[in-house]
């Protein structure tokens, strides 16, 4: 009862200056986030070939109780979206396929393969994003995929990416949600290269090849995904940001803005409205660069409300696809995707509550009020709120579900050798 009552006190301090808590509320229960499978197991995949991760990509820790088979990265999956308010999505890698034993390549992956995820998000009501998995794989050992210089590896890769694309469709068909299936490669260079032209125009025209067959976009959307620097590509990255730009508005494919992927200063929030000029879409990978991009679970920092807010402050929630990445193992996965998540819901949640007083200030010239109510804001009180609306969505409020996932560790992670 006193999570209702503060949230009637809450309603009045909102609806002072001009905020309906209800229609905010309703809003949010609408906009999915997608979960990124590879928290809970480490980027690592069910396909057994003892291929270690790499190609820039690197997980710390080790916390004990990491799924081992998709059936416990379901079931944790299952626990992280139950302490979770809202419906969500599963954005899956292509190396979770389930193969039964079998020695399946990249260049041979099936819907059939997905058939258990699918089922099970449709069971869930959830919908499904997915990847093609362009690391972690002998024939991308040396660092170059799609813009390799070997014809017969870039057509490996193409044709794993062909198949990424028909599986993404097929569970958008499944499931009658849109697929958004993101490319991302690790093409790049640790030292200066000497030609940055020809692996670029590779890249382009692998992509142009992958993406020839026509797909229906209610089905799935293609996106891409550019970088600027990574472990092992720190002088040159192939699929750039500029690069990507490019492709995506000449080709018209989703761009996946990355918040770990630019300059420690740079925020991707400022994107949004830049590259929605042009594109009609957009994929956000929501993450936490620490230093470098590191992957860091999502926290409630600056850049996570800028990012938040550019969505929903300007109505983009249909535009622009919100998946995370990040992959710690130093702590607890199921909390990791639990903390994570609840941020990104949360932060969405105070860009609804944002008073369009401000806007007005802003268009009246009145700066002074602008930055008044813009600081006034950062102390309403959005934690009755956020209580009241896990609560209505079946989930628990404030850090009670914490007790939830240490209960899990206890009977189910800890018993994972
Ligand atoms: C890597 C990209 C990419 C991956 C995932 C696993 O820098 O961010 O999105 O993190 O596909
Ligand atoms: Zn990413």
């Amino acid at each position: 009862m006193s999570i209702e009552k503060a949230y009637l006190l809450a309603g009045e301090r909102y609806a002072a200056v001009g905020v309906d808590l209800e229609r905010a509320l309703k809003t949010l229960a609408t906009i999915p986030i997608s979960l990124h499978c590879w928290q809970g197991d480490d980027v690592g995949g069910f396909e057994n070939t003892g291929g270690a991760l790499g190609n820039g990509l690197a997980v710390t820790g080790n916390y004990p109780g990491k799924a081992r088979t998709p059936d416990e990265l379901r079931a944790d999956l299952d626990k992280a979206l139950s302490l979770i308010p809202g419906k969500h999505r599963l954005n899956l890698h292509a190396f979770y396929g389930e193969f039964g034993g079998k020695k399946v390549d990249r260049d041979a992956i099936e819907p059939k393969h997905f058939a258990n995820w699918i089922s099970w998000a449709k069971k869930n009501g959830l919908g499904l994003d997915f990847n093609p998995t362009c690391f972690s794989h002998p024939k991308a050992a040396d660092g170059f995929t799609l813009s390799h210089t070997d014809k017969n590896i870039r057509k490996f890769w193409i044709e794993h990416c062909i198949r990424s694309r028909e599986i993404g469709a097929a569970m958008g068909k499944a499931l009658g949600k849109t697929c958004v299936t993101n490319v991302w490669i690790p093409d790049g260079m640790k030292d200066t290269p000497a030609d940055r032209v020809a692996p670029r125009a590779r890249l382009a025209e692998s992509l142009d090849a992958i993406f020839k067959k026509h797909i229906s976009s209610k089905l799935n959307l293609d996106a891409v995904e550019p970088k600027l620097f990574g472990i092992g590509s720190e002088s040159f990255v192939v699929g750039s940001h500029e690069f990507y730009l490019g492709y995506a508005v000449s080709r018209k494919k989703l761009l996946t803005l990355d918040a770990g992927h630019y300059h420690p200063t740079e925020g991707i929030a400022d994107k949004v409205s830049s590259v929605l000029q042009y594109l009609p879409e957009i994929l956000l990978h929501v993450s936490r660069g620490v230093r470098w991009d590191s992957d860091h679970v999502v926290v409630l920092n600056d850049d996570l409300l800028a990012i938040a807010r550019e969505i929903a402050v300007n109505g983009f929630e249909k535009r622009v696809h919100i998946g995370l990445d990040y992959f710690d193992a130093s702590i607890n996965r199921v909390a990791a995707w639990t903390i994570g998540t609840r941020n990104m819901v949360r932060a969405l949640l105070i860009a609804l509550l944002e008073s369009p007083l401000i806007r007005t200030a802003e268009a009246a010239g009145d700066f002074t009020t602008r930055l008044a109510l813009q600081e006034e804001a950062k102390t309403l009180p959005v934690g009755a709120v956020w209580d009241y609306y896990c609560e209505s969505q079946g989930v628990p409020g404030g850090d009670a579900w914490l007790t939830e996932v240490k209960r899990y560790e206890k009977i189910v992670l800890s018993k994972r050798n």
